[in-house]
């Protein structure tokens, strides 16, 4: 990750801690900072009560406190903590990719699918989006650059139905690793979220322990609103980890630290760019460091 990330709060460390000091006033400007930050205001309350409660000598300096304050921070982020099986044996390994419009989606299976390609893994792709003719289209272009296998619905289709043929399509392939692009949705159109609780009952009547990972994917410059998106997509699919995309992009980094709080539900991996290999496995104690050190 580039050193200028999370630039606002470092700068307004720098300040409020200036003076060395820890008392009640720099305590309220502190928590005034992460909220600016997107860290929702129950998570700001926890950390810097967590904060309050240390002891400290009557000087600290700001790398001691920045070096406490990323240890809360990873205390709290660090909850179930894991990352992608590149090496799953599962044939087929079902991952299930949702999220709302843009925040990533076929960018991020493209990274994931080069990742098992390159782990010898045979990658079968999924368009399930019956909306948009280029959706599909863009996920086929991915395929064709990675060198996956690719299926698609015919326009108009139940998007469910192809997600149902892919099983049997992957078998009789020997895929290892099936990935399912679905449609960007608002998570308070009820009717499209309706029909992905059908794509995940359709994988389910294969095998209930399909889909065996159910991420969804966020843009991380979006601010309190990605905690919404994250508990009404959970309520339709289970969500079994969350990839946040564009921290390339000025994400100040305090919806993760809420997200993770809020939700307990492990962030899997972070995308930092546009192309294949911008794709990172999380690494909380990393993250924590930069979101609070200069
Ligand atoms: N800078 C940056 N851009 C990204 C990243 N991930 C995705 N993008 C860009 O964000 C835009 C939307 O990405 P898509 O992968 O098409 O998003 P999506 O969720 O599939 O979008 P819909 O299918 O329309 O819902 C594209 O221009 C991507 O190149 C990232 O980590 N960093
Ligand atoms: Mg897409």
């Amino acid at each position: 990750m580039e050193i200028s990330l999370f630039k606002t709060l470092k700068t307004g460390l720098t300040k409020i801690f200036a003076n060395q000091k820890i008392d009640e006033n720099t305590i309220q400007d502190f928590e005034d900072l992460l909220l600016t930050s997107d860290v929702d205001l129950e998570t700001s309350e926890l950390i810097t009560s967590k904060l309050s409660n240390l002891k400290f000598s009557d000087t600290p300096s700001l790398s001691v406190i920045q070096k406490l304050l990323s240890e809360i921070i990873n205390e709290i982020i660090f909850t179930n903590s894991k990352c992608i099986n590149y090496e799953s044996n599962n044939n087929p390994y079902v991952i299930l990719m949702v999220g709302v419009n843009g925040s990533g989606k076929t960018t991020t299976i493209a990274k994931l699918a080069n990742r098992f390609q390159q782990n010898k893994k045979k990658v079968l792709l999924v368009a399930a989006d019956t909306f948009r003719a280029a959706a599909a289209e863009q996920l086929n272009q991915w395929s064709d650059r990675i060198g996956t296998e690719f299926i698609r619905t015919t326009d108009g289709s139940d998007p469910a139905s192809i997600v149902f043929e892919s099983i049997g399509f992957a078998k009789n392939k020997g895929i290892d690793v099936i990935i399912i692009d679905t449609a960007g949705r608002l998570q308070n159109k009820s009717d499209l979220m309706d029909q992905l609780g059908k794509i995940n009952r359709v994988l389910k009547k294969h095998d209930d322990e399909y889909p065996h990972e159910s991420i969804i994917s966020i843009d991380a410059t979006t601010g309190q609103n990605a905690l919404k998106q994250v508990e009404e997509f959970n309520k339709f699919t289970e969500l079994t980890g969350i990839i946040m995309t564009k921290f390339d992009s000025n994400a100040s980094g305090g919806t993760l630290v809420s997200i993770t709080n809020k939700t307990k539900i492990p962030i899997l991996a972070i995308g930092d760019g546009e192309k294949l290999d911008d794709i990172k496995d999380f690494d909380s104690e990393k993250f924590a460091k930069e979101f609070v050190e200069i």
